[in-house]
């Protein structure tokens, strides 16, 4: 596997957990995923559908991404996700994080072997 998709799974993937997120959520994530190695990543999207569900975005109709490119494309319907938001005055290496669950559709860009590489919205 190349290692955009494997990056996007570690970075944006967590299928398993049935429950809302306790407050807890997004400190314990952003840590054991590696988002706060070399510093503290802003804000990033954990997506709790199944990885069949959101490989399937790639097969919807392309759109323009944020930066231009046009290998975007957006969920169908809405998904179960939680936002990790650094908190103000968090620094690197006690990164803090604002956990806020949401159900919404949303946007990624997929590489030629029509697989997620990226969360664009
Ligand atoms: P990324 O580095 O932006 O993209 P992310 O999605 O986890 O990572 P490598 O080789 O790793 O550098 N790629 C693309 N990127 C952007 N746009 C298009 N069309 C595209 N096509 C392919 C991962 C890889 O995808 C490649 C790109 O070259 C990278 O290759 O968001 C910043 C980060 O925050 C996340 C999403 C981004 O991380 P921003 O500001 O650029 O939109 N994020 C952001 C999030 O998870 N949730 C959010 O709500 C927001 C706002």
């Amino acid at each position: 596997q190349e290692s955009g998709a494997r990056k996007f799974k570690q970075q944006h993937m967590d299928s398993n957990s049935r429950h809302l997120p306790n407050s807890n959520y997004c400190n314990k994530m952003m840590k054991k995923r590696k988002m706060t190695v070399d510093a503290c990543k802003p804000v990033n999207t954990f997506v709790h559908e199944s990885l069949t569900d959101v490989k399937a975005i790639c097969n919807q109709r392309n759109i323009r991404c944020k930066n231009g490119q046009n290998n975007c494309h957006k969920s169908r319907s809405s998904m179960r996700v939680t936002d990790c938001r650094l908190t103000n005055g968090s620094r690197h290496p006690n990164c803090k994080y604002r956990t806020s669950p949401a159900k919404r559709q949303i946007i990624v860009a997929c590489d030629k072997n029509r697989v997620p590489v990226h969360l664009d919205a």
